[in-house]
């Protein structure tokens, strides 16, 4: 079995307690792992806490750091197959995407490796001789990282990477759904070196574990990746005491096609941009938005091809698809289905568990279009997080960038365009912290990655990909300290 790791060392949960990690595409028995509660989360504060005050990892040098990250991502590499196996069991993810995530994160640490050996503070010209005055930057101190279900080692990596580059100590806490990457995780960190009580990981129930990471004095950061109802409480149980506070919620991202697009790829995109990981991507395009004059028969192709999505389990070479994250994730989205047929929406295809018997274990749901969608639906407004798209017209430019920043939401979006000026015009008046031209979901750990809106603050990856876990210092050191004389009438002038 698992176990949490605490202080440099591996441990059952105080209370005894077990969970047991199910896959979800057949419901086989992945792992039985420890049940942390509010006590577990304490002491591995406490430690993440000592190793920052009295540890020699805060005040490691730069190069030191990235040595380490480096060390991390060979050992990736060494293990790629293990951990890729490890996150289709826990999420049902096909292994191909699995390897392609494996693949991402070794980028990502290498990525904050260089970051963190580019290291170094500058030196401000004062203009007085006497006075060397720099600003430095430092650690934070100690962050609860709290990482979702959907790219369970990738989001961890956006998180652990820039707290270790920048000298922080932290407590993970990874989805109580897929545990299994992050045990990994926690031995390869000692084996490349990390001292003991930087790294440590709490398994356990956001409900339960949640309150005491986001809410503790020890705690100076809390960064989160989850649901936005979610990271509202976050950010409120962190107000209190003032932490740091760092939040990616999701979106509800358009993806606009004109008519002057290429057909043919738009029309593939279109499909990966909403039915990638069976919807459950942040950044998934779940809003089509297509130009009238080409939205019936760009419609009538995209229901075609939905419905040849070969939907199968993670070691399924055939598959193209796989499960949902749960039966409780499976209720949401089918509730979600219902109020848009509730709504009005025209469902095209989809909003059904598929018959295959061979899939019945798994929380498995049909490729599901809906058309006739208005922005007033809760269909097209929240996020379904699910293999749904909504789909609205448009006409002209600015009705297109209307409709697409009618959201609460601004995480990503996409313009389809054969010109590069009105690209570029849509582009620029977009709300998103990422905006594709022409293509979508790609990313590179050497850009930003962060929300609008709603969708959260901060940024991650990217070349401020640091600043959200460092604190920027200014020294001020007077070389030559002589008396100023200000007030000639002080005693002894
Ligand atoms: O997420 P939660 P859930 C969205 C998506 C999905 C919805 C709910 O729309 O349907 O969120 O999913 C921990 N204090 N996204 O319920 O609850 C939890 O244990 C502290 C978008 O699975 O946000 C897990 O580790 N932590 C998203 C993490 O928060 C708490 C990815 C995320 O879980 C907590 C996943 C608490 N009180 C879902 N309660 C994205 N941005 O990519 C729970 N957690």
């Amino acid at each position: 079995m698992s176990a949490l790791f605490i202080d440099g060392g591996w441990r059952q949960a105080v209370g005894g307690a077990v969970r047991e990690i199910h896959c979800p595409a057949d419901g086989s028995l992945v792992a039985t792992v420890p049940e942390a509660g509010p006590e577990d989360a304490e002491l591995a504060i406490e430690a993440a806490r000592r190793a920052f005050d009295t540890g020699r990892w805060p005040t490691t040098s730069s190069l030191e750091r990235s040595a380490l990250l480096h060390r991390l991502a060979d050992l990736l590499e060494r293990d790629k197959e293990e951990v890729a196996r490890l996150e289709s069991l826990d999420t049902g993810k096909r292994i191909v995407e699995s390897r392609y995530d494996v693949d991402d994160i070794v980028g990502v640490f290498r990525h904050f490796a260089g970051l963190a050996g580019a290291e170094s503070g500058r030196v401000v010209d004062t203009g007085r001789p006497g006075v060397v005055s720099r600003v430095v930057h430092e650690p934070v101190g100690v962050c609860s990282l709290i990482t979702p279900w959907n790219y369970p080692l990738l989001q961890t990596a956006w998180k652990v990477a820039p707290a270790i580059a920048a000298g922080n100590t932290f407590v993970l806490k990874p989805s109580e759904l897929t545990p299994s990457t992050a045990v990994w995780l926690m031995r390869a960190l000692a084996e490349a070196g990390l001292p003991p009580g930087v790294a440590n990981l709490v398994l356990g129930a956001g409900a339960e574990v949640g309150p005491t990471l986001t809410t503790h004095p020890s705690v100076d950061l809390v960064s989160f990746t989850g649901g936005l109802v979610t990271g509202r409480g976050v950010m409120a149980a962190a107000a209190p005491t003032v932490k740091k506070v760092a939040l990616e919620l999701g979106g509800k991202n358009p993806n606009i096609v004109f008519a002057d697009a290429d057909r043919e790829t738009a029309l593939d995109f279109a499909l990966t941009a909403v039915f990638l990981h069976s919807g459950q991507v942040c950044s998934a395009g779940a809003r089509l938005l297509v130009e009238s004059s080409i939205h019936d028969e760009f419609v009538d192709e995209l229901v075609r091809r939905a419905e040849l999505i070969r939907i199968g389990g993670p070691f399924d070479d055939k598959a193209e698809t796989g499960p949902l994250i749960s039966a409780g994730h499976r209720d949401k989205v089918e509730a979600y289905v219902a109020a848009g047929i509730a709504e009005g929406a025209e469902l095209r295809t989809g909003g059904a568990r598929p018959d295959d018997p061979a899939l019945a274990d798994g929380f498995y749901y049909l490729p599901t279009i809906f058309t006739g969608c208005t922005a007033e639906m809760s269909v097209v407004r929240d996020e379904s997080f699910g293999p749904v798209l909504t789909v609205e017209p448009f006409d002209g430019e600015d009705d297109a960038v209307a409709k697409a920043n009618d959201s609460i939401y601004g995480l990503a979006g996409a313009v389809w365009t054969s010109q590069a000026g009105r690209a570029e015009r849509v582009a620029a008046r977009l709300r998103m912290g990422t905006v594709w031209i022409n293509d979508y979901h790609p990313y590179v750990p050497q850009a930003e990655w962060g929300g609008y809106k709603q969708s959260g603050f901060g940024r991650e990856l990217g070349l401020d990909g640091l600043a959200e876990y460092r604190e920027t210092k200014h020294i001020w050191h007077n070389i030559d300290p002589t008396p100023q004389r200000w007030f000639d009438g002080a005693e002894g002038v």
